[in-house]
Order: structure tokens, then C-alpha cells, then sequence
């Protein structure tokens, strides 16, 4: 199983990450995407989920319209793991970013 980030390792993770925000109550991280319609924004949704499946790793995410709203932690650890950074950054390539 996954370990849980130490301070150091979640420090350097969340400098990579700029655009995401931590929530330490949760230890999760969440980010915002905002495509150009509904078409973009399920296109992503639908990379990040065979992505997800392949890692065994899945987002909680919240989608209206051409917003994806995505928060990421791992439920087994209670926290936030490397699964998470490699998420995230796989997700800022599918977004374009
Ligand atoms: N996704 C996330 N985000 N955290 C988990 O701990 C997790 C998961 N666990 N997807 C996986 C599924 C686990 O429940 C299955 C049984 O492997």
C-alpha cells in the first residue's frame, strides 16, 4: 500500500503542483480545470478515468458544464501519497498543462 507523504516529501510535491491548493484538515489537494465546453472538459474526464483504472487510483471530482473541480488523496493512507503527485501531474498534461 501506498505510504503517506512525510512533510518534506508533501513540501516538495506542493511546489511542483502551483496550481493545486492543500487542505491539511483532509490532506488532499484540489484544482480547478476550466476547458472550453462540456465536449473538452468530459475528453479530460474520460483520459484521467482510464488513467485511473490502470492505477488503481481514483479522483473525487465534481463536473458542471465546461469545469472539472478534482481533489485528490488517497483513502486507504488517510492522506496524501505519491499516487496523488503522479495524478496530478498527469492530469496537468491531459488539461494541457
Ligand atoms: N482511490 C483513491 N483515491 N484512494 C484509495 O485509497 C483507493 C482508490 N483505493 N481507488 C482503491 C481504489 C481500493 O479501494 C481498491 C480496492 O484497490
Amino acid at each position: 500500500m501506498a505510504e503517506k507523504l512525510n512533510d518534506d516529501a508533501r513540501r516538495t510535491a506542493l511546489a511542483e503542483l502551483g496550481g493545486w491548493k492543500h487542505y491539511s484538515e483532509r490532506d488532499a489537494i484540489s484544482r480547478k480545470f476550466e476547458f472550453a465546453d462540456f465536449s473538452e472538459a468530459f475528453a479530460f474526464m474520460t483520459r484521467a478515468a482510464l488513467l485511473a483504472e490502470k492505477m488503481d487510483h481514483h479522483p473525487e471530482w465534481f463536473n458542471v458544464y465546461n469545469k472539472v473541480d478534482v481533489t485528490l488523496t488517497t483513502h486507504d493512507a488517510d492522506g496524501l501519497t505519491e499516487l496523488d503527485v503522479e495524478m496530478a501531474r498527469a492530469m496537468e498534461k491531459m488539461a494541457g498543462g
